[in-house]
Formats: structure tokens, sequence, C-alpha cells
């Protein structure tokens, strides 16, 4: 849920103060997994937003001692009437986890079935930041998005992403490395990804954070989300008896 190399004067990855844990509600901040779907289910309005995996229980299947010191996790997630219901295939969603100088997550998606099958999917993590006002993302310059929150029309990246309002973006055919250039911690967070086609940024700004509740006062300043994900056209088909790996490195150098 969060994650402060021992150098580092403030945290990586971002919690907010109001995070709730409550079961079937997702946490505000940490890396959120997104998965079997990304955004709104294709067909189901009921299904919840960005799958179910990061609002169901997951169970500890192994740890590790790593031999440059990290700590290893790896955790399953526990399928249920109620996750088969949603997604009646014989799959198993497995995530990797290394905390050491560096966080690493890998999300694999097991097809244990005979038939392909179609995932969406997102490490949604939420990145702390001096001030939302003064970071710059480097590395989706050129990419082609589609812009959630203006109408859902695609436009393409000019120059360096900055923010002045609720941008909710979801940068198309990318594999590239992001920066967050933080001017005020004057820190730089490297976003590395493998297994990953789309990059989504977001900050909901003042009105939209204030609607969800769970930002606390001005929290929303202290955050953006740079999503390693697969989405759109950029969905995964996982053959059958294969697997599909999403993994991200997040690491920090002096800015
Ligand atoms: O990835 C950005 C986004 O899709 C936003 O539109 C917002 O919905 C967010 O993810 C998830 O919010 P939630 O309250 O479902 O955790």
């Amino acid at each position: 849920m969060t994650w402060q190399p021992a150098r580092e004067s403030a945290p990586v990855v971002w919690l907010s103060k109001l995070a709730k844990l409550a079961p079937g509600k997702s946490i505000r901040g940490g890396v959120p997994v997104c998965w079997p779907w990304f955004g709104a289910h294709a067909t189901e309005a009921g299904y919840p937003g960005h799958g179910y995996a990061r609002t169901v229980p997951w169970e500890v299947h192994g740890t590790a001692a790593t031999a440059d010191g990290a700590t290893q996790l790896t955790l399953r997630l526990c399928e249920s009437e109620q996750t088969r219901a949603m997604w009646p295939h014989a799959s198993r969603a497995e995530i990797r986890i290394t905390v050491g100088k560096t966080l690493k997550v890998a999300l694999t998606t097991h097809n244990m079935g005979d038939a392909d099958f179609v995932i969406g999917e997102a490490l949604h993590t939420y990145l702390h930041i001096g001030d939302i006002g003064e970071v710059r993302i480097l590395g989706l310059e050129g990419c082609e998005y589609m812009d959630k929150a203006g109408g859902g029309v695609r436009r393409n990246q000019e120059g360096a992403v900055t923010f002045t309002g609720e941008t909710d973006r979801v940068y198309v055919s990318t594999e590239a490395e992001c920066v967050i250039e933080d001017a005020r911690l004057q820190r730089r967070i490297r976003v590395a990804k493998s297994g990953s086609r789309s990059t989504v940024v977001w900050t909901p700004w003042a009105e939209k954070a204030d609607k969800m509740g769970d930002f606390g006062p001005d929290g929303w300043r202290a955050m953006v989300c740079v999503e390693s994900a697969n989405a759109l056209e950029n969905t995964v088909t996982v053959p059958a008896r294969g697997c599909h790996t999403l993994a991200v490195e997040y690491s920090t150098e002096p800015h």
C-alpha cells in the first residue's frame, strides 16, 4: 500500500490518509490491481469497474529474501463463486512483489483452459509527488491517447505531460519508460515496464477527488497515477495453457 526507500524523505508509493480498508472497496493508494478487465466491463454495466481483483482476497503463496537483500512476496488471487460468475475461465492471477532498493511488481495471468481468453489489466499505481502543479511526466511524447476526461476523443501527446486540471488519459501502443520529474521533492521516479502496451495517467483534481471522498484534504495534490496497463486496443489474448506477465519496476533518482 505504500513504499518508502530508506534514503527517501517522502514515500514513493502514495497512500491516502483516508484510504478505506474495507472488503469490496478499492484502496485509495498503493498499487491497485485492475484485472481481468480495465475500466468499465465491456458488456455488464453492473460488474465492478477495473475488474474484481483489487477488491477480493489474495493469499500469500510464497515469501523469500533475495540475494541482493530485497524481500519478495508472491500472492495469488482467491477465486470464488462470485468471481467465477463474472469470469468463467480456468485462470489464475498471481502477483510477485519485490521490495528493495527498487520496487518490482509483476502480475502474471495463467490460462489453464483449452481456449484462449482476452484480458485488460493495469497496475494502477499511485505515486507520491510534491505537488501536481509542479511535476512533468516524460516518455509519452508523440503517443496517441484516449482522453477520458475530455469526452473520450483521441489526441496525440505534445511534449511532457503537465497538469492544470482533471486528467485521465489512456496512452495506447506505448512500451515507453516514464519518468516523473518532481521539482518540489527534487527527485525523479522512473516507471520501467514490460508486457504492457498502454500507460494511463490520472489526476482527479479537486472536484472529483472531493466527490470520491477518500483523498483527504488536498491529498490529490500529492499524488499522480502512472498506470502500466493493457487497455482499449491493447488488451491481451492469453493463449490456452499459456501465460502473460505485466511487470513494472519503480525507482528514484535525484533531480
Ligand atoms: O485510471 C483512472 C481511473 O479509471 C479513473 O477514471 C478513476 O475511475 C480511477 O481509475 C479509479 O477510481 P476508483 O474510485 O474506482 O478507485
